[in-house]
């Protein structure tokens, strides 16, 4: 029952890098005497995932426990998705939870983490189980050296702690204004979670639009970095470009468990060659390839066939293609842009291997938004990417006008932002000796927030229909005060929220909430509670109450962007469309997993039929085609306290 499989799950994350405690019984038995071969019936595979793997592990060929692991890395990759396979080819629980115990004992702790994370995200066996927090779990990731060596320290003296967490840097490096946002720890668990629901390397079934979603989620990032940027009086960021300087340096102040220090990068760092990766030369062929693509209208196949891109499929094609995910048809010519990219820019401060530096930031789904370089790359692929939507035509008014709906009036609630402290256990980030006793350690972050707010959609209906609604919220002004026209400010635009209703004949008022919003997730249960929720369950013999809400999701926290004292303007957009837009008959039920805006539905279609952004993905050069009456404009503001 469930909660048997999440008080599993939580002991198997639990202090990864020691021993299973021989209080949990029966995970330690499996550990030690659970043989993957001779269960090979409990696999669909007939055993052939889990004797790879003993394969490697018998002939020694994995890497060493205590060791970094970084998923861009071949070998690791490969090690980590072995395991991966051995977990998702399991027929029961039983089965899943003993191969995971074993391979814990002896495979290195950063596959098996990521493994674990990847299984139970998609196996059908976890599906109702609640993954703990990554920043719980792997804190070294998401907090600093410092507040690490503090919680070694109360260890060792034996003194229960609370540390502050401090952003990177100080007041000189302007791009600290925003690093609250770069280092937020929720929206470093989003991204790690999105890149698990959607990895690039992924062989299962079939994942709708992927391509597109690469697009549209990290569009969505790059759209919101700079509307903070612009809240705190800085321009929207630049694009990177291989013949220029890195101009941000970043100092990661982050440690690996084991593994020593993250690197550390200079202002104004040339590009570099990385021995083993890449060279420069070879990625700006490759965007000429690209963009020639885009240029022509279509894409060659690794056959030679031609795939038209000139159309709404194009933005998913090419999604493939750049990422570069395993969906992309022709690897050997269009190579993988944004892999490599991340690992070029992780391993600027020894691209020859001369000092034996770990990975950076940027080699790390967990913390790559801390280097202001993520924004860059991110903006330099979305550039890329305009160019192919700015070649579409721009949409008829045919196309945008839905002509049963008028929306007459939106209210909104006061919009106001303002920083909080929030706390997190850090016991995971130290090992557990049998006969040291467990201090508490903990540390304490600031981090943006809003006031809870709603709005109400006065819309008139000629007949009743199921409606598609899309909240937008776009800065009104650029960082000179000038405003932004339409076709201007319509790429940074920001989705707030997107669900299905019903109106009927008349007038109708659509009422929603913040909360609701199907592009973010409520705070994660910490992982201390979950395990006592489900240890508690576990003895009581009764259910978990908790329902598994998705990991992937904007935090809810930052669903606004901060506002400024004064209030900072912002257009903020309705578009409702008729409910045929929907690709699930249920929507207006059933929001599939809540975060279905920049997530999808998980193992279905992405339940809006029109291209991600839509009406705003398309160049819109004469603004009177957008008077439609289901499209409504008003200036909102946002204020921060
Ligand atoms: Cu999410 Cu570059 O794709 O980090």
């Amino acid at each position: 029952d469930v909660a048997h499989k999440q008080q599993s799950i939580n002991r198997l994350l639990y202090k990864v890098t020691s021993h299973i405690p021989s209080t949990f019984t029966h995970l330690k038995e499996a550990a030690e005497t659970w043989n993957p071969r001779e269960h090979a019936d409990h696999c669909s595979d007939g055993g052939t995932a889990v004797n790879h793997l003993m394969d490697e592990l018998e002939h020694h060929r994995l890497l060493e426990q205590h060791h970094w692991f970084s998923l861009f890395n071949e070998r690791q990759r490969e090690e980590a998705l072995m395991l991966v396979d051995v977990l998702l080819h399991c027929t029961d629980f039983e089965a899943f939870e003993s191969n995971a115990a074993y391979f814990r004992e002896h495979m290195n702790e950063g596959e098996f983490v990521y493994a674990l994370y990847v299984a139970v995200t998609h196996s059908d066996l976890t599906h109702d189980v609640v993954l703990p927090p990554l920043y719980e779990v792997t804190p070294h990731l998401f907090t600093n050296s410092e507040v690490i060596d503090k919680a070694y320290a109360a260890k060792m003296t034996n003194t229960p702690g609370n540390f502050k967490m401090e952003f990177t840097g100080t007041k000189k490096n302007a791009e600290q204004r925003v690093a609250y946002f770069g280092e937020d720890i929720g929206l470093n668990s989003h991204h790690v979670h999105w890149h698990m629901d959607f990895p690039f390397w992924w062989h299962g079934d079939k994942i709708d639009r992927k391509g597109e979603l690469f697009f549209w989620a990290h569009h969505q990032l790059t759209a919101r970095y700079d509307a903070e940027r612009l809240s705190n009086y800085l321009p929207p960021v630049d694009p990177l470009y291989w013949d220029h300087p890195i101009r941000d340096g970043f100092a990661p102040h982050t440690s690996y468990k084991y593994g020593g220090e993250f690197p550390f990068r200079p202002d104004n760092k040339a590009f570099e060659d990385v021995d083993g990766v890449a060279h420069i030369r070879d990625m700006k062929e490759i965007e000429s390839r690209i963009r020639d693509a885009i240029a022509h209208g279509y894409i060659i196949n690794a056959d030679g066939s031609h795939t038209d891109i000139d159309n709404d499929h194009g933005i998913d094609v090419l999604g493939d293609i750049i990422e570069s995910s395993t969906y992309s048809t022709n690897v050997a010519y269009y190579g993988a842009l944004h892999n490599q990219a991340h690992r070029i820019l992780g391993a600027q401060s020894d691209p020859h291997h001369k000092f034996n530096m770990p990975p950076g930031v940027m080699e790390h789904f967990e913390t790559a938004t801390r280097d202001p370089a993520f924004f860059r790359l991110h903006k330099y692929m979305d550039n890329i990417l305009k160019e192919h939507k700015d070649k579409l035509p721009p949409y008829t008014r045919e196309e945008l006008l839905y002509s049963n709906v008028e929306i007459t009036d939106v209210d909104v609630t006061e919009l106001s932002t303002f920083f909080e402290e929030f706390e997190f256990d850090l016991s995971n980030a130290l090992d557990s000796t049998e006969n040291v006793e467990e201090v508490s350690v903990k540390t304490h972050v600031s981090r943006l927030n809003h006031k809870p707010f709603s709005f109400n959609i006065h819309a008139k209906a000629e007949h009743d229909d199921t409606v598609t609604v899309r909240i937008y919220l776009a800065p009104k002004y650029d960082e000179n005060h000038i405003a932004l026209n339409l076709d201007e400010g319509r790429w940074g635009v920001i989705l707030l929220d997107t669900f299905w209703t019903e109106v009927h004949e008349g007038n109708n008022v659509i009422k929603r909430k913040s909360s609701e919003s199907s592009v973010a997730i409520p705070d994660r249960v910490s992982f201390l509670q979950l395990i006592h929720d489900a240890d508690a369950a576990v003895a009581a013999g009764t259910e978990l109450e908790h329902h598994a809400d998705r990991s992937c999701g904007h935090p809810q926290r930052l669903l606004l962007p901060k506002g400024t004292e004064e209030g900072m303007d912002f257009w903020f957009n309705v578009v409702i469309t008729s409910g045929e837009d929907a690709a699930h008959d249920d929507l207006t039920v059933n929001d599939h997993g809540s975060t279905h805006g920049y997530c999808g539905v998980h193992g279905g279609k992405y339940p809006d039929k029109r291209p991600m952004g839509f009406p705003f993905d398309r160049r819109i050069p004469d603004k009177r085609v957008w008077v439609v009456p289901n499209n409504h404009g008003q200036i909102v503001q946002i204020f921060h306290h």
